[in-house]
Protein backbone atom coordinates (compact mmCIF):
# COMPACT_ATOMS: atom_id res chain seq x y z
CA UNK A 1 0.00 0.00 0.00
CA UNK A 2 1.17 3.54 -0.82
CA UNK A 3 2.12 6.11 2.21
CA UNK A 4 0.66 9.18 2.88
CA UNK A 5 2.97 11.09 2.00
CA UNK A 6 3.62 9.72 -0.93
CA UNK A 7 -0.06 9.65 -1.66
CA UNK A 8 -0.06 13.34 -1.15
CA UNK A 9 2.81 14.05 -3.41
CA UNK A 10 0.81 12.00 -5.72
CA UNK A 11 -2.27 13.94 -5.69
CA UNK A 12 -0.59 17.59 -6.22
CA UNK A 13 1.25 16.15 -8.87
CA UNK A 14 -2.24 15.24 -10.56
CA UNK A 15 -2.57 19.07 -10.20
CA UNK A 16 0.19 20.19 -11.92
CA UNK A 17 -0.32 17.80 -14.65
CA UNK A 18 -3.88 18.81 -15.04
CA UNK A 19 -2.22 22.66 -14.80
CA UNK A 20 -0.16 21.75 -17.46
CA UNK A 21 -2.59 20.15 -19.35
CA UNK A 22 -4.73 24.04 -19.06
CA UNK A 23 -1.55 26.01 -19.84
CA UNK A 24 -1.44 23.72 -23.02
CA UNK A 25 -4.92 24.52 -23.79
CA UNK A 26 -4.45 28.17 -22.87
CA UNK A 27 -1.42 28.77 -25.26
CA UNK A 28 -3.45 26.79 -27.97
CA UNK A 29 -6.26 29.60 -27.38
CA UNK A 30 -3.46 32.22 -27.79
CA UNK A 31 -2.19 30.73 -30.75
CA UNK A 32 -5.35 30.53 -32.68
CA UNK A 33 -5.63 34.00 -32.03
CA UNK A 34 -2.90 34.85 -33.65
CA UNK A 35 -3.81 32.61 -36.81
CA UNK A 36 -0.52 30.08 -35.81
CA UNK A 37 -3.55 26.67 -35.93
CA UNK A 38 -0.19 24.70 -36.79
CA UNK A 39 1.23 26.07 -33.17
CA UNK A 40 -2.09 25.70 -31.52
CA UNK A 41 -2.42 21.87 -33.11
CA UNK A 42 0.71 21.40 -31.37
CA UNK A 43 -0.13 22.55 -28.11
CA UNK A 44 -3.62 20.83 -28.12
CA UNK A 45 -1.40 17.38 -28.72
CA UNK A 46 0.70 18.29 -25.52
CA UNK A 47 -2.52 18.76 -23.82
CA UNK A 48 -3.57 15.21 -24.66
CA UNK A 49 -0.30 14.24 -23.33
CA UNK A 50 -0.87 16.24 -19.99
CA UNK A 51 -4.31 14.38 -19.31
CA UNK A 52 -2.60 11.31 -19.71
CA UNK A 53 0.18 12.24 -17.07
CA UNK A 54 -2.35 13.41 -14.62
CA UNK A 55 -4.56 10.02 -15.10
CA UNK A 56 -1.17 7.62 -14.67
CA UNK A 57 -0.66 9.12 -11.14
CA UNK A 58 -4.65 8.73 -10.50
CA UNK A 59 -4.42 5.13 -11.30
CA UNK A 60 -1.40 4.42 -9.69
CA UNK A 61 -2.53 5.99 -6.66
CA UNK A 62 -6.07 3.57 -6.77
CA UNK A 63 -3.83 0.74 -7.80
CA UNK A 64 -2.11 0.87 -4.25
CA UNK A 65 -4.89 1.73 -2.00
CA UNK A 66 -4.06 5.32 -2.16
CA UNK A 67 -7.17 7.86 -1.91
CA UNK A 68 -7.23 10.06 -5.06
CA UNK A 69 -8.31 13.79 -3.72
CA UNK A 70 -8.64 16.38 -6.47
CA UNK A 71 -7.42 19.74 -6.10
CA UNK A 72 -8.21 22.95 -7.52
CA UNK A 73 -6.49 24.03 -10.21
CA UNK A 74 -4.79 27.73 -11.23
CA UNK A 75 -5.67 30.32 -13.17
CA UNK A 76 -3.31 30.52 -15.82
CA UNK A 77 -2.69 33.48 -18.11
CA UNK A 78 -4.81 33.84 -21.25
CA UNK A 79 -2.47 36.64 -23.19
CA UNK A 80 1.15 36.43 -24.43
CA UNK A 81 3.51 39.46 -25.34
CA UNK A 82 4.70 37.36 -28.17
CA UNK A 83 4.92 33.55 -29.73
CA UNK A 84 8.29 33.19 -28.02
CA UNK A 85 7.06 34.72 -24.63
CA UNK A 86 4.45 32.09 -24.73
CA UNK A 87 7.38 29.13 -26.16
CA UNK A 88 9.19 30.10 -23.33
CA UNK A 89 6.53 29.82 -20.29
CA UNK A 90 5.98 26.27 -21.91
CA UNK A 91 9.69 25.60 -21.32
CA UNK A 92 9.90 26.98 -17.63
CA UNK A 93 6.87 24.76 -16.77
CA UNK A 94 8.46 21.60 -18.39
CA UNK A 95 11.50 22.63 -15.99
CA UNK A 96 9.24 23.06 -12.96
CA UNK A 97 7.39 19.91 -14.11
CA UNK A 98 11.00 18.14 -13.75
CA UNK A 99 11.35 19.58 -10.37
CA UNK A 100 8.20 18.02 -9.07
CA UNK A 101 9.09 14.63 -10.79
CA UNK A 102 12.75 14.89 -8.99
CA UNK A 103 10.58 15.93 -5.00
CA UNK A 104 8.47 12.52 -6.26
CA UNK A 105 11.44 10.63 -6.55
CA UNK A 106 13.58 11.52 -3.85
CA UNK A 107 10.06 10.70 -0.96
CA UNK A 108 9.82 7.24 -3.09
CA UNK A 109 13.30 6.47 -2.19
CA UNK A 110 13.06 8.16 1.55
CA UNK A 111 9.87 5.67 2.31
CA UNK A 112 11.31 2.94 0.72
CA UNK A 113 8.54 3.24 -1.81
CA UNK A 114 9.64 0.75 -4.49
CA UNK A 115 6.66 -0.18 -6.30
CA UNK A 116 6.33 3.32 -7.35
CA UNK A 117 9.91 3.44 -9.07
CA UNK A 118 9.00 2.46 -12.90
CA UNK A 119 5.98 4.62 -12.82
CA UNK A 120 8.97 7.78 -11.25
CA UNK A 121 11.71 6.32 -13.93
CA UNK A 122 9.34 6.63 -16.99
CA UNK A 123 8.26 10.55 -15.60
CA UNK A 124 11.87 11.15 -15.20
CA UNK A 125 12.72 9.79 -18.88
CA UNK A 126 9.68 11.79 -20.08
CA UNK A 127 10.72 15.18 -18.95
CA UNK A 128 14.08 15.06 -20.67
CA UNK A 129 11.91 14.79 -23.91
CA UNK A 130 9.57 17.40 -22.89
CA UNK A 131 12.18 19.48 -21.66
CA UNK A 132 14.26 19.15 -24.59
CA UNK A 133 11.07 19.64 -27.10
CA UNK A 134 10.29 22.68 -25.00
CA UNK A 135 13.58 24.15 -25.44
CA UNK A 136 14.67 23.17 -29.06
CA UNK A 137 11.14 24.80 -30.65
CA UNK A 138 11.75 27.96 -28.15
CA UNK A 139 15.22 28.18 -29.90
CA UNK A 140 14.17 27.84 -33.38
CA UNK A 141 11.21 30.65 -32.70
CA UNK A 142 14.28 32.62 -30.99
CA UNK A 143 16.27 32.22 -33.85
CA UNK A 144 13.22 33.46 -36.72
CA UNK A 145 13.04 36.77 -34.63
CA UNK A 146 10.59 39.22 -36.95
CA UNK A 147 10.75 36.74 -40.19
CA UNK A 148 7.36 36.20 -40.63
CA UNK A 149 7.87 33.44 -43.41
CA UNK A 150 10.24 31.98 -40.89
CA UNK A 151 7.44 31.47 -38.15
CA UNK A 152 4.61 30.47 -40.98
CA UNK A 153 7.35 27.49 -41.58
CA UNK A 154 7.60 26.41 -37.97
CA UNK A 155 4.03 27.02 -38.06
CA UNK A 156 3.00 24.34 -40.49
CA UNK A 157 5.74 21.77 -39.78
CA UNK A 158 4.15 22.09 -35.77
CA UNK A 159 1.08 21.49 -37.99
CA UNK A 160 2.40 17.62 -38.64
CA UNK A 161 2.28 16.98 -35.03
CA UNK A 162 -0.23 13.34 -34.95
CA UNK A 163 -2.73 13.26 -32.67
CA UNK A 164 -2.48 10.07 -30.62
CA UNK A 165 -5.70 7.94 -31.76
CA UNK A 166 -9.12 8.35 -30.09
CA UNK A 167 -7.72 11.76 -28.73
CA UNK A 168 -11.06 13.94 -27.85
CA UNK A 169 -9.03 17.29 -28.20
CA UNK A 170 -8.58 15.85 -32.14
CA UNK A 171 -11.14 18.17 -33.66
CA UNK A 172 -11.87 15.00 -36.05
CA UNK A 173 -13.43 13.54 -33.02
CA UNK A 174 -15.62 16.13 -32.76
CA UNK A 175 -16.71 16.53 -36.23
CA UNK A 176 -14.62 19.97 -36.36
CA UNK A 177 -12.06 20.41 -39.67
CA UNK A 178 -8.79 22.32 -37.77
FE1 LIG B 1 3.46 16.16 -17.86
O1 LIG B 1 4.91 16.69 -18.78
FE2 LIG B 1 4.62 18.31 -19.50
O2 LIG B 1 4.04 19.18 -18.10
Amino acid sequence: MIGERLTEAMNEQIKHELESYYLYLSVAAYFHSKSLDGMAHWMKAQAHEEMIHAMKFFDHIIDRGGEVRLQDLKQHKTQWSSTLEAWKDAYQHEQFISDKINGLISIAREDRDYASEPLLAWFADEQIEEEATASKITDEIEMVGEDKSGLLFLDRELAQRPFPAGSPLDPAAYGQAE
